[in-house]
């Protein structure tokens, strides 16, 4: 079987599997996390998406993809115990998914069913958006921003598009790119680059996570340049089962 087909029907067997990484803020609290998806393949076992989001990109299979993935993150946003710990929970949304006709109506209902509150959903997108109808990438942003729902530019640093044109994107939350993370102790340019994306998102209310923090020096780097930041990565936790952290959702530290 190729992968397409093995994915196809990893899709229709529920053979995928939501994972989530904490997002943690300078005290150490958890404030919700990112999903991340996961293939649990009857013979290789846990498969990486770097392995197939690729693919499922190319095929087509990214839409139904991520409408599971859509769909997972609602349930956990009304599962009691996030509630009550008032997490938010972020989603990456592929540009072909959201070029998708049906996407506003599709987060739309999928809200309206699970009755969670849209502040709580964020859906993180890369400026690849912006490489098609820009004017109409923003409409369908500024419409579900109405409904509530947060958008994060994931990757935020490493592509190619102009800050003036990125900072049209009606968005809510920058997502420092973990290449900015990882020299931030040895490497004076990637520190100045860091001071100057926080003056840029503070200038523009908007929040930020650093992702890929594998150590405690970097967690404090960037939250003595920036206290309000939020850090996502190794050194907190691993991208854990879902159902694993809820039933323990202190897990970082
Ligand atoms: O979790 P990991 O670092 O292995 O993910 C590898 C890549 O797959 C990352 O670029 C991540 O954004 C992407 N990815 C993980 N989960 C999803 C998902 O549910 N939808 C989409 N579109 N991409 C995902
Ligand atoms: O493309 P996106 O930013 O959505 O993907 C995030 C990816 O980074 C996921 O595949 C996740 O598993 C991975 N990741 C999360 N934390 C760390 C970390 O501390 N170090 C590294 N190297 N990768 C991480
Ligand atoms: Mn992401
Ligand atoms: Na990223």
């Amino acid at each position: 079987m190729t992968i397409e087909k093995e994915l196809f029907v990893a899709i229709q067997e529920g053979q995928l599997r939501a994972f989530l990484q904490p997002q943690v803020d300078m005290y150490g609290r958890v404030l919700g996390g990112e999903a991340l998806v996961r293939w649990q393949h009857p013979e290789k076992g846990m498969v990486s998406p770097g392995e197939f989001i690729p693919v499922a990109e190319d095929c087509g299979l990214i839409v139904p993809l991520g409408d599971w993935m859509l769909e997972q993150v609602c349930l956990l946003l009304n599962d009691p115990r996030v509630r009550a710990a008032g997490y938010s929970l972020s989603v990456n949304v592929s540009p072909l998914q959201f070029q998708h006709a049906d996407f506003v109506e599709k987060v739309k209902s999928a809200i309206q069913r699970s009755g969670i509150d849209p502040r709580k959903l964020t859906l993180e997108v890369t400026e690849s958006l912006l490489l098609s109808d820009v004017d109409h990438a923003i409409q369908k942003m500024v419409n579900l921003v109405a409904l509530g729902v947060q958008f994060a530019l994931d990757d935020f640093g490493t592509g190619y598009s102009s800050l003036a044109y990125l900072m049209r994107l009606p968005i809510q939350e920058l997502k420092l790119d973990q290449v900015f993370i990882r020299d931030l102790r040895v490497n004076a340019e990637s520190r100045v680059l860091v001071e100057a994306i926080l003056m840029l998102a503070k200038a523009k209310g908007l929040r930020v996570v650093a992702e890929g923090v594998e150590e405690l020096e970097q967690a404090e780097l960037l939250r003595a340049l920036e206290p309000s930041i939020l850090c996502q990565g190794y050194w907190f936790s691993r991208p854990v089962l879902a159902e694993e952290w809820m039933a323990n959702p202190a897990l970082a530290h």
